[in-house]
């Protein structure tokens, strides 16, 4: 074979000499020549797929030659040539009326919002997106059905006026929310801005205006899907798939891109993503003098990526076919993306002597052409006929994820009014005169008398556009977007599953590892075992949880092709095609990711899944809070668990890795439950009714905990106490009797530990008796102390009400002191609700690596800086005098002028 190939190469390599030969001399023209002669001789001699093979060949020699650019790029024209082009089934005319209405009335409905208010909006995204949205919608998104889940759409945040201005022909919305866009608080309801599944639960799946969030999430949806088979949990008719519409602005985002070799790696051929180039970002070009297909082509095609381009229009086969000398493709080569921009703000005439005018040969191509012809010559991305082949190849393509880069124009069609421009993207408002160009444009029948209240149009129920849009959704399976959840329960183990750890142990333990024994009984649970999605991003031996590679198996789609170094251990690295941890590697973005597709899973397939997803703290919140936010928004549920948390209980690390603040970081996102545990049984408190509360009750919340490496005896749990775990607070260990002044102490996670040797010092030496409470979630009291709050002030003449943690010390007599391995303002919360005030020691500043004594001392919350808080709390109460602190200082070993945790 390969010798054979060798003759057929020397044959060429001959003819290419004639051919060289002939044409006397080797400058750039002449060789170009003469490879065009060869590669017709090869045609000729060899036939049309051996002459491909050929030139494979010399394309990869080509790539491996050092040369100045990458090389991964192809021709700047459609990656699907006209004669390959997939026929396009639909009515191009009804679709284009359908398109037309729906342009209109996204664009009234922003310019309607904005005649009244200022709440802005988006016109020109989806004008730009117009044609790729609709073919997509007439011809390939497949609804949810009872025996499939339906294709998985993350539209383009900014486009979301097009997606309500179609379900308002589809009757799925009506003039009122049209009206209200971007009033949600309007009478009788309006539409968020964006996609928001907590705003509109029943429309939206996938947020994705915070741009980057929803290409990386449809990655890991589409992996997700994959990992749900493979585990038998799903049954349906045909796989998703799953499409991600982008900006090509939005590219720059580094989690957009960042995770696009996974897709290609596990063959996600689930994946299309659509990437709207139409060259424009807010403010500008994207790469004006540059070519961003090109470049996302080069990246895409690098990252194993099936790519589609779909650049010109039908109106440019014509004019690509009769340009014989190339100069056509050249010409389009060399222009860069800010000439483009240009040629469409300006008139026909000026792409004439610009761009074709460069070379007489190209100004006769066209000059059958009037000005008004060439200003209209459509690219790729406004071409039905064009994203239909494209759709078409991408949806049939196997073992490769595939990405269309479509070329389109921003704010196609809004003429001066912003089409093209570098203003577009703000674009809100449009005048009397833009109006009736856009209506006349697109055709839109609505009189001159009514056209300057931008009224919807929408055509009659018997109209064969309705008649057609309704039958094309019809005969796809329903519409789309919609979010629909069945409800769905899991038979989750009762607390009293959990009794071992309401023993306690005499073996030190931590919370990490309290946490590693309850999800291994959790994996043992029948009702519950399969559902269990553990997900690591590289950091199990860490936690401890290597323990389950064996069990369970690492997830791996193409299983285990290797034999693992420590195959003959117990615990051996076990991957599988049904495993059922999903080992991410270093990705916290990455794990977030499958921690939402995971944790939405109830709702995109009817099968609840409870992720448990394990990190260093660091790493979640303060790396990649976003995407926390996203999941309150998707309404996930499911277990965050911040491992190694604490600024000074997490010692060696130092500042990069010591956490003292996620908790207030979780604290703002409305559905986390964030909860600080010091023990192994209240843990399994929160666990045990959190699955109650998502995987029963239904609630759309998730939950983070801080979990501690530190060990220390695990105690029995004291009785009655389950429900103050849950609120937040309650008294742990109370003080002895008969001492003359009286403190509490709250403290959470093993800082609890400070507290109760601060207990002990205190009644020893200091005549005082401190009660000690576990502050399980300042987070917690605080919101119920707001709901109370707010209440009685709206009801200032009925009798107040009163929130649990003012209801559970009214009590109480003596100062409150609060510990934490956390910055104050994680305890300070509930200030406002303790008698007298709270006053609080925790690790405000940045981390640095010693033991943890020493890092204790330094932030001031030891046991010995608990004393002193603790008097000093009494001294300003002038239940003590000063001088006894001034004392305590000596007595206790701290020194007053130590360097300070730098704050500014
Ligand atoms: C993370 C994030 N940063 C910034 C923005 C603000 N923003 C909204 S749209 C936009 C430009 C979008 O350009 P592109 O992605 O090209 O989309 P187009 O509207 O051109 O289709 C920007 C900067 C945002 N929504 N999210
Ligand atoms: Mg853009």
């Amino acid at each position: 074979m390969s010798n054979t190939v060798k003759v057929e190469t020397k044959e060429i390599y001959s003819s290419r000499s004639k051919a060289a030969a002939s044409t006397g001399n080797g400058n750039g023209d002449m060789v170009g020549e003469s490879l065009q002669t060869v590669f017709e001789l090869a045609l000729e001699s060899q036939g049309p797929e051996r002459t491909a093979e050929l030139l494979e060949k010399l394309v990869s020699r080509l790539r491996s030659a050092p040369r100045p650019s990458a090389g991964l790029a192809t021709p700047y024209v459609n990656t699907i040539p006209p004669e390959q082009q997939a026929p396009f089934p639909g009515d191009r005319d009804i679709e284009r009326r359908i398109k037309s209405y729906i342009r209109w009335n996204a664009m009234a409905m922003v310019v309607k919002a904005n005649s009244t208010t200022n709440v802005g909006g988006h016109i020109s995204t989806y004008a730009s997106a117009a044609t790729i949205y609709e073919v997509a919608f007439n011809h390939f998104f497949r609804g949810h059905t009872d025996d499939f889940p339906g294709d998985m759409v993350y539209f383009q945040g900014h486009a979301a006026p097009g997606m309500y201005a179609r379900a308002f022909l589809e009757g799925r919305l009506d003039e009122k929310h049209l009206q209200n866009f971007r009033q949600e608080l309007a009478e009788g309801g309006g539409l968020p801005s964006y996609p928001h599944p907590y705003l509109m639960p029943e429309f939206w799946q996938f947020p994705t205006v915070s741009m980057g969030l929803g290409p990386l999430m449809s990655l890991y949806q589409a992996r997700f899907n994959r990992y749900l088979q493979a585990r038998g949990l799903t049954n349906w008719k045909d796989e998703p798939k799953v499409w991600a519409f982008l900006g090509d602005g939005e590219c720059d985002e580094v989690d957009a891109l960042g995770a696009i070799t996974l897709g290609a790696r596990e063959n996600l051929d689930n994946v299309i993503w659509v990437i709207n180039c139409n060259l424009q970002r807010l403010d500008g070009p994207v790469r004006g003098s540059g070519k961003i297909i090109q470049e996302l082509e080069g990246l895409f095609r690098g990252a194993g990526w099936n790519v589609i381009k779909v650049i010109w229009g039908t109106d440019w086969d014509e004019l690509l076919a009769k340009d014989k000398s190339g100069l056509l493709v050249k010409r389009m080569e060399e222009c860069v993306d800010g000439d483009y921009q240009k040629y469409i703000v300006e008139p026909g005439s000026y792409t004439r002597k610009h761009f074709f005018g460069k070379h007489p040969e190209l100004l006769q191509l066209v000059n059958h052409l009037t000005d008004g012809q060439i200003s209209k010559l459509l690219r790729g991305g406004h071409d039905a006929r064009k994203m239909y082949a494209a759709y078409k190849s991408a949806t049939e393509h196997k073992d490769q994820p595939t990405v269309i880069l479509a070329k389109t124009v921003k704010g196609y069609g809004l003429g001066k009014a912003g089409e093209g421009k570098n203003i577009s993207h703000q674009q809100k408002k449009m005048n009397e005169k833009e109006l009736r160009e856009f209506r006349e444009r697109f055709n839109i029948p609505i009189s001159d008398d009514i056209i300057a209240e931008t009224p919807f149009f929408r055509p009659p129920p018997d109209s064969p556009e309705m008649k057609y849009l309704l039958e094309r959704r019809k005969a796809l399976g329903g519409f789309l977007p919609a979010r629909v959840v069945k409800p769905a329960t899991l038979d989750v183990p009762k607390l009293d599953y959990f009794s071992e750890f309401f023993k306690g142990s005499v073996t030190e333990a931590s919370t990490t590892m309290s946490f590693v024994r309850l999800i291994t009984i959790l994996l043992r649970h029948k009702g519950v075992s399969k559902n269990v999605v553990p997900i690591i991003p590289d950091e199990a031996r860490t936690f401890g949880l290597d323990a389950l590679f064996k069990d369970i198996g690492i997830y791996s789609p193409k299983g285990q092709l290797y034999e693992p170094v420590d195959k003959t251990s117990l615990l051996y690295y076990h991957e599988a095609k049904d495993g059922q941890i999903l080992e991410e590697g270093i990705t916290e973005a990455g794990s977030m990711a499958s921690f939402i597709a995971a944790g939405t899973s109830y709702a995109s397939h009817g099968v609840p899944m409870i992720p448990f997803y394990i990190y260093y703290s660091m790493f979640g919140l303060q790396r990649v809070g976003d995407l926390f936010w996203v999941a309150g928004d998707i309404r996930a549920r499911g277990f965050l668990l911040g491992a190694t948390a604490g600024r000074t209980t997490l010692n060696g690390e130092g500042l990069q890795h010591q956490d003292g603040h996620s908790l207030l970081l979780a604290s703002t996102i409305p559905t986390c439950l964030s909860y600080d545990p010091a023990f192994g049984f209240e843990l399994a408190v929160i666990v045990a009714d959190g699955l109650r509360r998502m995987y029963v009750e239904g609630e759309d919340i998730f939950y983070y905990l801080s979990l501690y490496n530190e060990n220390y005896p695990m105690p029995p749990m004291p009785a009655g106490v389950e429900d103050g775990v849950l609120k937040g607070l309650y008294k742990f260990k109370p003080g002895v009797e008969g001492k003359k002044l009286k403190a509490h102490i709250f403290g959470s996670g093993p800082i609890i530990q400070s507290a109760l040797k601060a207990q002990e010092i205190l009644a020893e030496r200091y005549d005082v008796s401190a009660d000690i409470w576990s502050a399980t979630s300042y987070k917690l009291l605080r919101t119920d102390a707001i709901r109370c709050q707010r209440w009685n002030m709206l009801h200032p003449t009925q009798p107040a009400k009163k929130s649990y943690v003012e209801n559970l010390l009214a009590k109480e007599q003596g100062v409150f002191v609060a510990v934490s391995d956390n910055i104050r303002a994680v305890p300070d919360q509930i200030t406002p609700w303790v008698p007298g005030g709270l006053f609080t020691l925790g690790t405000d500043g940045f981390g640095r690596s010693d033991t943890r004594a020493r890092l204790r001392r330094f932030f001031g919350m030891d046991a010995e800086s608990t004393v002193l808080g603790t008097l000093y709390a009494l001294a300003q109460k002038g239940l003590v005098e000063m001088q006894l602190v001034e004392k305590a200082i000596k007595d206790l070993g701290v020194n007053p002028e130590k360097t300070q945790p730098q704050l500014v």
